[in-house]
């Protein structure tokens, strides 16, 4: 009895069962997909020892039903693991389960059963053909419907649809919309590859009549998009394509295809269709039933089949973009000039769904923007040419809803104009869009500035993250700038699980890197314009090596190496044999900080573009090297090391002086320049040191740009200027990150000055209020002042170090690793720091308590040198560092 007891009290379970980095997905076309999972169990010091994977056609798991079991492997490994069985088939659903065994001899069930189905694996599996509605070629037209109605002659055991489009499509079986995404298929390097997504539609069919329609948009494939007029880029023509396959209860099947049989329609609804500009749409126009049997389709006209590629479909690889929250308006009102506007009292991105009743007829339109201006009007100039605006016209009767299909704004207000009778909350809901990550992080601390930045930065994240990670989701932009991304990615990655995300978002930026190498601007490459910017190309380099860091994840950075190659090459070929890359910047370190106005006397941030460009090429070589080094490619390692080693030679010839001051003497200079490690050892203290003079000199203010920002705080920090980081992370005034906060930002800013505190704005031609790219600072609060750090990729081996500041009473963190979730909080009162500290299953950790004397610490209630889960335990300077086993601990001791 008692050994049962303990055996349920300190369980050994499973859960988080992921396949490819998602929980059990549909349409997988990886021919060895990897499996991941985590270990849950308390007791203390857990580690898997052993792990048996049974892989299963039928959740029954039943020996012939069998397609891979491992048996027992003694391994610790369990994340990542690729299948190695039988060979998998098109549209096959796997289930799989796993069992450990602990290395306290325990031994778990086995997990509940996850699975995965595979996708159409080769071309021929796709015998749907392209399908096109007789359209107009325009700018900005109509929605398309097309439709076939068919007949299912057996009980139905199986169905699945397979769609995509070139535009974007919403797909609707007898009346009703299929599946919970929004934005299908994404948006892709579509001239490289065009997703599918796959629907289990089993529920959705009957034996008899049946119809299926298919809702056709311009999106991003036919859209202009970019500032330029670039219309019908990847197509002047929009299509959709769509297999059903249905398996009857008998065994027999049978397919539903797009052809030549369909019909399609550009009198519907949508009249007006526009990422940037909205959509307009006639209600009275609606075709009742246009997706059900018996619909009277005899005005349509005939589809024309087209001969574009299919071997170009892949299966979704991205998160899907859905509806993920509501917000209702906290106040509705009127400007001084009379303008109606709802406030939803936070900068989003999504759309409105609008509850009206009226008349046949009446027109209802909803404008968007981000800010109100000092005048407390309605401020559009800064969409620039985006209208991002919704005209709704009724087609009267009964309370009418409408939410767009085929674009988002960005925005915080609306103004809303001809709403019959008062317009009251329940009439406008904000919808919010984005890529469904899951949330993987908090930080919380004393501060609530703080903690309203760091709502910020979540939601400047959920607002660009709309299946490729955006500079701007308002205005006539809203494009992958590759730079921003890099910026961000290792924030992102503690906010949500953005492994899926980037790994589409990298397969983007493969395709459509230039042919001698260089990454465009932009992912996907609207702009076609060849241009490389050090900086922003270098995202082809900095990401896999993150992802890898994060994830843990070998196999993405030996899809993207050769990428990864080919732009460090690019590089190495435009330096020439000086290894100076003249004119590599055209971006420089964007958006830096330029005092305006005559009345300042600090000097602006301004660094020089060729020495960026010099520095960002040394660390690409540099993080090169380390992935040919992890992929067993033991040459390159040292050819690219040696090329890191020639280019920091030349930097340091170029631009630095025996007194470790660089050229331009900028926050952003001595930034990169340490955080790259392109400095000899005896300079190192001198730049940091000069760096600090500068941020002295600046009255404890920033004037970096997208390149140093991330970076800066964590340079001081490892040069042992904590306190200077906070400092900057503290100030209120401009230019620094809670500068905005006090101006009532609830997303972070493109500018640091974006409105002044007279409440001016920045020039209207660049000023973004959701622009992610500063929000960088995220990444130092979850590692520095938190204190959460990796020592191994995935984190399987974490380093704890907490810096806190008597300026916070608390800091507070966590994070949903691969292997669990690992937490750090600390509280600082009266002089005793209290620390509380998670590891989870299957990992180790190093733990640095900063400012403690061993002797004096206690661990759980008891002295730290007599815990038993703790070893190599040791005073190093000001600080105690040892090992720890998985657990949750808890120290205390006086910090002064
Ligand atoms: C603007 C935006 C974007 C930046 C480029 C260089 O379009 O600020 O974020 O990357 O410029």
């Amino acid at each position: 009895m008692l050994s049962l007891l303990t055996t349920t009290l300190h369980a050994l379970s499973i859960y988080g069962l992921q396949c490819e980095h998602k929980t059990n997905p549909i349409g997988i076309d990886a021919q060895k997909p990897r499996l991941s999972w985590k270990l849950r169990g308390d007791d203390p010091g857990l580690m898997q020892a052993a792990y048996a994977i049974q892989v299963a056609t039928d959740p029954d798991f039943k020996k012939s039903n069998l397609v891979w079991d491992t048996g027992k492997i003694t391994s610790g490994a369990s994340v990542l693991l690729p299948y190695e069985g039988k060979a998998l088939a098109s549209g096959q659903r796997y289930y799989w389960r796993v069992k450990v065994w602990s290395n306290q001899g325990k031994v778990s069930d086995w997990s509940a059963p996850a699975f995965w189905e595979m996708g159409l694996l080769r071309a021929d599996d796709w015998q749907a053909k392209w399908i096109e509605p007789v359209q107009v070629e325009e700018k900005d037209g109509p929605a398309y419907l097309l439709r076939k109605a068919f007949q299912l002659k057996g009980k139905i055991a199986r169905a699945r649809a397979y769609v995509s489009a070139r535009g974007l499509y919403e797909f609707f079986l007898n009346g009703q919309q299929v599946g919970n995404q929004v934005f299908t298929p994404g948006w892709t390097a579509y001239d490289d590859h065009i997703q599918y997504q796959v629907y289990d539609v089993t529920d959705l069919l009957v034996r008899g009549d049946n119809a299926v329609g298919l809702h056709l948009g311009d999106g991003w494939f036919r859209g202009a998009m970019g500032w330029m007029d670039n219309w019908g880029l990847y197509g002047k023509r929009v299509g959709v394509i769509a297999q059903i396959e249905i398996t009857y209860e008998n065994g027999q099947r049978d397919m539903i295809l797009t052809d030549g049989s369909w019909t399609g329609t550009s009198e519907g609804p949508i009249r007006m269709n526009s990422i940037y500009n909205g959509e307009t749409y006639d209600a009275r126009m609606e075709p009742t039933g246009w997706s059900r049997p018996g619909f009277d389709d005899q005005n349509w006209q005939p589809v024309t089949v087209a001969g574009h590629s299919k071997s170009n479909l892949i299966g979704a690889v991205s998160v899907p973009v859905q509806q993920v929250e509501e917000l209702a308006p906290d106040t509705i009102f009127r400007t001084p000039s009379g303008t109606l506007v709802a406030d939803f009292g936070q900068n989003l991105v999504g759309w409105v769904r609008l509850k009206v009743a009226g008349k046949a007829g009446t027109t209802v339109t909803i404008r968007h923007a981000e800010v109100l201006d000092k005048e407390g009007e309605f401020y559009t100039a800064n969409l620039r040419a985006a209208k991002a605006t919704l005209v709704y016209t009724l087609k009267g009767g009964a309370t009418e809803v409408y939410e767009p299909s085929f674009t988002f704004m960005g925005f915080r207000y609306i103004a809303v104009e001809g709403f019959p009778g008062e317009l009251k909350p329940e009439n406008v809901t904000a919808v919010v869009i984005h890529s469904a990550m899951e949330p993987t992080g908090t930080f919380e601390c004393s501060d609530s500035l703080i903690n309203q930045l760091q709502h910020n930065i979540v939601w400047g994240q959920k607002g660009n993250f709309l299946d490729v990670p955006t500079d701007c989701p308002q205005r006539d932009e809203r494009l992958g700038w590759t730079g921003d991304a890099q910026a961000f990615c290792r924030t992102a990655a503690f906010n949500m699980d953005v492994a899926a995300f980037f790994t589409k978002w990298l397969k983007d930026l493969h395709a459509d890197q230039l042919e001698n190498g260089g990454v465009p601007f932009v992912i996907p490459d609207v702009l076609r314009n060849n241009g490389v910017s050090a900086g922003w190309g270098d995202a082809a380099t900095i990401i896999p090596w993150d992802l890898y860091q994060v994830y843990g994840d070998t196999s993405l950075l030996s899809v993207q190496y050769p990428s990864m190659k080919a732009y460090v090459e690019y590089i190495r070929e435009q330096a020439g044999d000086a290894l100076m890359w003249k004119g590599g910047s055209v971006f420089g370190d964007w958006l830096f900080y330029k005092p305006h106005g005559n009345n300042h006397t600090a000097p602006d941030g301004y660094t020089d573009p060729d020495m960026i460009a010099t520095m960002f090429f040394a660390y690409s070589a540099h993080l090169l090297s380390q992935a040919a080094g992890v992929l067993g490619k033991t040459e390159e390692e040292m050819e690219y090391r040696a090329v890191y080693e020639a280019v920091k030679a030349i930097f340091q010839k170029a631009y630095v002086t025996p007194s470790g001051r660089i050229a331009s003497d900028s926050q952003t200079a001595y930034v990169l320049a340490l955080q790259f490690g392109l400095l000899p050892e005896p300079l190192r203290a001198k730049a940091a040191a000069h760096l600090v003079d500068d941020i002295r000199r600046r009255k404890n203010h920033l004037s970096t740009g997208f390149l140093g920002t991330p970076y800066l705080c964590h340079v001081l920090s490892d040069h042992g200027y904590t306190e200077v980081a906070y400092d900057l992370l503290l100030q209120k005034s401009y230019p620094s990150w809670l500068y905005p906060v006090t101006m009532g930002a609830t997303t972070i800013w493109e500018r640091w000055d974006g409105q002044r505190p007279d409440s001016t704005f920045q020039d209207v031609g660049m000023n973004s209020f959701n622009h992610y790219a500063y929000g960088a600072i995220g990444d130092w609060m979850y590692r520095v002042v938190a204190g959460i750090e990796l020592l191994e990729p995935g984190y399987r081996k974490i380093r704890i170090q907490p810096q806190p500041d008597a300026r916070l009473g608390y800091a507070k963190a966590s994070l949903d690793s691969p292997y669990g979730r690992i937490a750090s909080g600390w509280s600082l009162m009266a002089g005793e720091l209290v620390l509380n500290v998670a590891i989870p299953p299957n990992t180790t950790a190093v733990i640095e308590l900063p400012n403690a004397n061993l002797s004096a610490v206690e661990a759980d209630g008891g002295p730290l040198l007599s815990h038993s889960d703790f070893s190599n335990v040791q005073q190093v300077n000001e600080a105690v560092t040892f090992e720890a086993v998985p657990g949750a601990y808890e120290f205390r001791y006086r910090y002064e």
